[in-house]
């Protein structure tokens, strides 16, 4: 009985930590898109509810759209666009990052380093906006986005 109860509790724990590790907190996605240049508080608050109503704030998931692509990661990039391109662009000129898409894999949007995700999701935003991402622009865009879950100054 107690050996089944230890199993059991080690099961349970693998399956918290796996959850568990596989999102980032505020504070985390609040310091990747600082890294990127964004200081602005109400631009923050911005971000963060994108995250949290295109990806809950986790950073492997992959979600397929009605046309046959698919969305990777905490900021939900399509790969139609800005991922696994052969001739994906690094830097800021917008008729490049809209032809060519980031420089940077779809897989390497699902890792736990979000820092090149961030990089790519905030030129997109820099070149097109907020309604580049329809979570955004369906529950966001609009909206009271001044409660304490979305904001940025204590990170
Ligand atoms: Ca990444």
């Amino acid at each position: 009985m107690i050996v089944f109860n230890v199993k059991f509790l080690v099961v349970l724990l693998m399956i918290i930590e796996t959850s568990r590790a596989a999102t980032k907190t505020k504070c985390q996605v609040v310091q990747a898109l600082r890294a990127q240049g964004v200081t602005s508080d109400s631009e923050l608050r911005n971000w963060l509810c994108l995250v949290e109503k295109e990806s809950s704030f986790r950073y492997d998931v992959t979600n397929s759209n009605s046309n046959g692509s698919k969305d990777y990661g905490i900021f939900q990039l399509n790969d139609g666009f800005w991922c696994g391109k052969s001739n994906g662009y690094s830097g800021t000129i917008c008729w490049r990052l809209r032809t060519n898409g980031c420089q940077d894999s779809c897989s390497s949007f699902l890792n736990s380093d979000i820092s090149n995700d961030a990089n790519c999701a905030v030129r997109i935003k820099n070149c097109d906006g907020f309604s580049r991402w329809e979570g955004w622009k369906n529950k966001c865009k609009g909206k009271n986005l001044n409660k304490p879950k979305y904001d940025p100054s204590g990170c």
